[in-house]
């Protein structure tokens, strides 16, 4: 980790106030811990808008295993892209509802168009891309 550099940062006494509020709501210890959190999600934001940035996700899945080659469907979808999905952990909620989580890594490109093609299959239920990173670029 590289050396910390303390600077000033001014702004208005109401946005200072309702930051405060919220990250007292979200239970960050302090400003600086909270502001680090924000600069680090952005940087990742900045990390999926390049096609070809190497980035880590998890597709999220929710279906029922009773639709007709739904899970015949997912699966295949899975092994056509092998080289990306890392994981994958298959949960059965209930007797007909199953939560499927996939780890994704790859570029952005290329997991966005993966993710897609999983979440538009005809039949689930809800599904969603978490974007996160694979850590190396952030300090
Ligand atoms: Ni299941």
């Amino acid at each position: 980790m590289s050396k910390a550099i303390r600077f000033g940062v001014s702004m208005s006494t109401d946005l200072l106030v309702d930051f405060d509020h919220l990250i007292a709501h979200l239970g960050f210890p302090n400003r600086s811990e909270a502001i680090r959190h924000l600069i680090r999600e952005r940087l990742v934001q900045e990390e999926w808008k390049s096609p070809n940035q190497e980035i880590v996700g998890t597709i999220t899945i929710v279906f029922s295993h009773e639709v007709r080659e739904l899970t015949e469907r997912l699966t295949e979808i899975q092994h056509e892209y092998h080289n990306q999905i890392l994981s994958a952990m298959h949960i059965h909620l209930d007797k007909h509802n199953c939560l499927e989580v996939l780890a994704i890594r790859g570029k952005a490109g290329d997991v966005k168009k993966i993710a897609d093609r999983l979440l538009s299959t005809k039949g689930i239920k809800h599904g969603k891309l978490t974007t996160t990173s694979t850590g190396e670029k952030l300090a």
